[in-house]
């Protein structure tokens, strides 16, 4: 459901991107300073603070939502004492834990609560795990360096996507057991006139996060939260005809008690 959405919302950014005022705070190639004057001059015209203005649109965002990265990236580099602000801190919490948050969201929330002194969080919240994983394409491989990683349930991953290759890949991460039909499934979109438009992502709610195509020689990052299922989740290059070398397996294991008290950091590089 959210591929048409995606579509539709790249489509209206770029049309805002000429009125400018509040555009360029959802548009994903805004600089932080872009980002920053459009967020002032939304919040102004809804007659809230900045900071009350990012956390409303926040819990807006979609389950998987390309805004999320530019609201993350504001949120957590914001001001420590304001957003270690008890209100502040607590809508957090709140969105973070919320049924109803979708996922995008979730991570902002948790983004921001990690950047807060681990004392100063509201009482009653959990310690942060936070995972970096850093994957690259195969020059000339069709596959990619990593063939799977290991994370607790709820841990906040930054994921990056190299792609030294010659050709464009993307990275989705599925729901268990649904490699070949969404492997398949970015087959069918090449044969699609707006395949490439939609980046090869399917059209299913079994894609639960998007890396969207990486160009020859740049690089991605992204965050996300790990599923609190425990179970192998694949993550697959939808890029036609690529998904049957080009995969891995991302195993997603019971939350240690033995982190309870302090945030724990790991990286699998
Ligand atoms: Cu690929």
């Amino acid at each position: 459901m959210f591929a048409p959405l995606l579509v539709a919302f790249l489509m209206s950014t770029h049309q805002a991107a000429g009125a400018g005022d509040c555009g360029a705070l959802d548009i994903p190639t805004s600089s932080r300073e872009e980002r920053l004057t459009a967020l002032r001059a939304c919040a102004a015209a809804a007659a809230e603070s900045p900071l009350d203005h990012l956390i409303n649109r926040t819990g807006k965002l979609m389950a998987v939502d390309q805004r999320a990265e530019g609201y993350g990236d504001l949120l957590a580099s914001w001001d420590q004492a304001e957003l270690a602000k008890p209100e502040v801190a607590q809508r957090l919490v709140k969105l973070m834990q919320s049924a109803e948050t979708a996922a995008s969201a979730r991570t902002v929330a948790l983004r921001a609560l990690a950047a807060i002194p681990a004392d100063r969080r509201p009482d009653g919240t959990p310690p942060i795990r936070l995972l970096e994983v850093e994957i690259a394409a195969v020059p000339s491989g069709m596959a990619y360096d990593k063939k799977e990683f290991t994370v607790a349930a709820g841990t906040l991953v930054h994921l990056t996507l190299k792609n030294p290759d010659a050709l464009e890949h993307n990275l989705l991460i599925c729901s268990p057991g649904s490699l070949a039909e969404m492997g398949t499934a970015g087959d069918r979109m090449g044969q699609t006139p707006d395949g490439k438009l939609k980046e090869f992502v399917p059209d299913s709610p079994k894609v639960l996060v998007v890396m969207g195509l990486v160009a020859p020689g740049k690089s991605k990052s992204m965050w996300f939260i790990a599923p609190e299922k425990p179970g192998t989740y694949p993550y697959v290059c939808t890029y036609p005809s690529h998904w049957r070398t080009m995969n891995g397996k991302m195993k997603v294991t019971a939350p240690t008690s033995a982190t309870s008290g302090s945030d724990t950091a790991t990286s699998q590089k």
